[in-house]
């Protein structure tokens, strides 16, 4: 099966040296500092840009369901209920959907979905809170160059080989009914969100970059990536869900949300500061 996404030596022993786990941190990988092209030649994903990148540390995976459960039954802190979801052949807003009913929380492994941006961002002040370091969202430069793994293309993955990779719309989603685009040429299993970590990560130790759950970025929406026009009311979301096709789940797709909006295939992951 062919992929383009690579695993040197040097990554496989950086994970190994790297991958850290706190008491109730999310484990981490370390992506090391380097040179990418932010962006693509295409629509709302460019212009491309070349960026130097420092060294960070971002979870291996999305922040799941036992995760956020942790930080509620600690804080009390509550997502407002209502939910954005595929349910009964429609995507429709669920008004009593909420990230740990049974349709959405049936695993702890699964990642959180229907929380807003500030839920992710109230998620990450309390594991700041909690320990030494600042945790927070990444920017979508940081999410880009951490998905691409070492990789400049903005679709590292082929159709036949992308469930090893990616959660995206397969036979599993197509066989349940779900959304109406043509579905990839594999099957992965999992009709909407899976256990993260399931699939095989990239270049840097990422799992679910694509595919899965849409992430959230910390970056306020432009519509180009060197205008200077920031709509601070959306926020940029990245990598493409469990109901995407190759084309909106690549290293450069870009949508920008309101920061209320909330669905059952939006989710995130964490950088945290030294
Ligand atoms: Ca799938």
């Amino acid at each position: 099966m062919e992929h383009r996404i690579s695993q040197g030596p040097f990554v496989c022993l950086s994970l190994l040296l790297l991958a850290m786990r706190a008491a109730a941190d999310p484990l981490l990988v370390m992506v090391p500092p380097g040179t990418f092209v932010l962006g693509a030649d295409a629509p709302r994903q460019g212009p491309p840009t070349r960026m130097d990148m420092p060294a960070f540390a971002i979870t291996a995976t999305e922040i799941t369901v036992g995760d956020y459960r942790a930080f509620v039954a600690t804080t009390g802190y509550q997502p407002p209920a209502g939910c954005f979801d595929w349910q009964d052949g429609a995507f429709a807003d669920i008004p009593d959907g909420r990230w740990d009913d049974a349709r959405h929380a049936s695993s702890d492994a699964l990642p959180v979905v229907c929380i807003r941006w500030a839920d992710a961002v109230a998620y990450a002040d309390w594991l700041s809170a909690a320990g030494g370091a600042r945790w927070r969202l990444p920017t979508e430069a940081e999410w880009e160059y951490a998905a691409k793994g070492a990789n400049s293309a903005s679709q590292p993955l082929t159709p036949d080989g992308a469930c090893t990779f990616a959660n995206l719309h397969d036979a599993a989603s197509a066989q349940a009914g779900g959304p109406g685009l043509d579905p990839l040429p594999c099957d992965d299993g999992y009709a909407k969100t899976a256990p993260v970590g399931g699939r095989r990560a990239n270049g840097f130790g990422l799992h679910d970059s694509l595919g899965n759950v849409t992430e959230w970025t910390s970056s306020c929406w432009r519509d180009a990536h060197d205008s200077p026009d920031a709509d601070c009311s959306r926020h940029v979301a990245r990598g493409g869900a469990w109901k995407d096709d190759l084309a909106q789940a690549s290293t450069t797709s870009r949508v920008g949300l309101a920061e209320d909006f909330r669905s059952g295939y939006f989710g995130f992951r964490l950088v945290r500061e030294r």
